[in-house]
């Protein structure tokens, strides 16, 4: 069985949004396409209490993008974004969500990120993704969305290490900074990792 993972398709990282990712819009009629073809289709949604400790206004002595130590994890410092129950945090209107069975929602404990759709970014907490695809009898995973450096790669990465076939689909993700995305889709394909 096969799986696509759609990461974080959220009004906030749409331009005009408060983590816009430049071009972000562009590929939900990709991913809207692309559902047709698989077996199983999720959706992660990242959803912050409004005090979410990776938000920059909650350290004022640090700047934006600062990265900082939080709780002894890397830690790099955001706009406000996806804030539970807020226009933000809602899906995309135009993402077709007919094909999606579950949405896994992650980026809930204030005091630690959630990147990937797997686990907290200290691996402190599974988001349940993994049994619920396990459950489903996927062995193949393909990951799309936003941001392709961030959520995206971590998701990926994790679906690597736990034994998933795992793709990223190249046009069906946009980078908050290409050169960053570079590095780490290189990072990705040492480890095993696919691009289609
Ligand atoms: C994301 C930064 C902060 C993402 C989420 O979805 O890639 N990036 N929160
Ligand atoms: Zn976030």
């Amino acid at each position: 069985m096969k799986s696509l993972i759609i990461v974080d398709i959220q009004n906030d990282f749409l331009p005009g949004g408060a983590l816009e990712v430049s071009k972000g819009d562009e590929i939900i009629p990709a991913i809207n396409q692309l559902q047709r073809e698989y077996d199983l289709v999720v959706a992660t949604q990242d959803w912050h209490p409004s005090d979410h400790q990776s938000f920059a206004l909650q350290h004022p002595e640090h700047n934006l993008f600062d990265v900082i130590d939080l709780d002894g994890v890397a830690q790099t410092l955001w706009p406000n974004h996806c804030m539970q129950g807020t226009l933000g945090a809602e899906l995309a209107e135009t993402l077709d969500q007919h094909r999606i069975e579950t949405i896994f929602r992650k980026g809930m404990e204030k005091q630690i990120d959630s990147y990937s759709g797997f686990f907290d970014n200290g691996k402190r907490k599974a988001t349940g993704l993994h049994g619920y695809l396990r459950s489903r009898g996927v062995i193949e995973v393909h990951v799309c969305g936003l941001a392709a450096d961030f959520c995206v790669f971590f998701t990926a990465m994790d679906a690597l290490e736990l034994g998933y076939r795992t793709a990223i689909i190249s046009r069906a993700t946009k980078a908050i900074d290409r050169g960053e995305f570079m590095n780490k889709k290189e990072q990705f394909v040492q480890k095993g990792g696919m691009l289609l």
